[in-house]
């Protein structure tokens, strides 16, 4: 395993801020293509406002096992449609890999969902610390109307990214804006 020196980031519970990040990813409406669930609104909203829906900043450690990935995840809150915001989401390339999400603030739906169709969804407050089993695939959602989603996460170093089986198929849960209740899941069919 490659050798590094130990070293410490400064995460703020309540902004997010992770400092001192080596890399930050900004996704905005338009990154999301093919993710949304009602793509004729998604068109609609991206030419009245290409807005941002989530930011990921990390620090960079070898992507090799042993090593653990580690990052925040911020997102906004607001609404495609009535699909609430949220991550592409993906399975890791390397199957065997689990990982652990841990909420810091907001309000908030981990969707996860396994090749065999099998899926389950996890409610993420501040202090749930979630376990992301091997083979399973992960997508968090806002579901607040005013405020951010912030969690940290950690993975192992060799786990990789599948994006495609997702930007293809889909979650079978799509979480959207509900009356009287926090959310409402249809079943994509
Ligand atoms: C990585 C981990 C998270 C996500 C991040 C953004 O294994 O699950 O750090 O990368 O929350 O989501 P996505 O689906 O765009 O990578
Ligand atoms: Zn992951």
């Amino acid at each position: 395993v490659e050798a590094i020196k130990p070293f410490f980031t400064v995460v703020d519970f309540e902004s997010g801020s992770f400092e001192p990040a080596d890399r930050s990813e900004r996704r905005y409406l338009s990154d999301l293509k093919g993710f949304f669930y009602f793509s004729e609104e998604l068109e609609k909203a991206m030419e009245r406002d290409n807005s941002l829906v989530y930011e990921v900043h990390r620090r960079e450690v070898p992507l090799q096992a042993g090593h653990l990935q580690h990052c925040v995840t911020l997102i906004h809150p607001g609404d495609v449609g009535g699909e609430f915001y949220m991550t592409k989401g993906h399975y890791h390339r390397v199957t065997r890999t689990a990982e652990l999400y841990l909420c810091l603030c907001g309000e908030g739906i981990l969707n996860m969902e396994e090749p065999g169709g099998a899926a389950t969804h996890i409610r993420m407050r501040r202090g749930v610390w979630s376990y992301i089993a091997p083979g399973w695939a992960h997508r968090t959602i806002n579901i607040s109307r005013d405020e951010k989603l912030i969690f940290i996460s950690v993975w192992p170093g060799d786990s990789g990214y599948d994006y495609r089986t997702i930007a293809q198929k889909g979650f079978s849960n799509v979480f959207v804006r509900a009356e009287n209740k926090e959310f409402s899941i249809l079943r994509r069919s």
